[in-house]
């Protein structure tokens, strides 16, 4: 009897676990050379920030798409980061260093939607960095290619 109740309390736990992580869930940490240490940023902080759109193609997709997100220098200058590179790192494990220039040089965003549909994590998702490649000649290019990291989940400033 005891075991059984105990068993149901857990699932009950499980399940209000579950719904308050669907609300605050974190999606993006940012570790490193920034104020605070660890920042972790759930889909309201992140809304919190300028939303810009870029109109591009990819190199992973046909024709023009729209992304919305956020500059990441905004986010960048909002924590105090400081160095010259930004590790990216996937929900997959992919890892590339990013030159913290780019972020000023472009108008690089961290997407969270494309064409007006949040990106799943099925698709791209939660957040894909894009670059203005249909704006910068020297953008359409294999070197930065692999910087629009998708599925991105962390962010280190060193
Ligand atoms: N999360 C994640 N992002 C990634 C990659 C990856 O394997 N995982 N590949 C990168 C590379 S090497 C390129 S050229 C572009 C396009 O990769 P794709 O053609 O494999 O989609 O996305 C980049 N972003
Ligand atoms: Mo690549």
């Amino acid at each position: 009897m005891q075991t059984q109740a105990g068993a149901g309390l857990v699932g009950v736990l499980c399940v209000f676990a579950f719904t308050a992580n669907a609300q605050n869930d974190v999606i993006l940490r940012v570790s490193g050379q920034i104020s605070g240490g660890t920042v972790s940023l759930d889909r309201e902080a992140i809304s919190a920030l300028p939303s810009v759109q870029i109109i591009t193609t990819t190199s992973v997709t046909d024709g023009k798409h729209s992304f919305t997100g956020f500059l990441m220098r905004d986010l960048l200058d909002r924590l105090d980061a400081e160095g010259e590179t930004v590790t990216a790192i996937a929900v997959n494990d992919y890892v590339v260093d990013i030159p913290m220039a780019d972020f000023y040089d472009y108008d690089v965003i961290v997407a969270d939607s494309m064409d007006g549909v949040a990106l799943s994590r099925a698709d791209k998702g939660p957040l894909w960095i894009i670059y203005p490649r249909d704006e910068h000649e020297v953008l359409q290019d294999i070197r930065y290619d692999y910087r629009w990291v998708w599925q991105l989940s962390q962010l280190e400033v060193r």
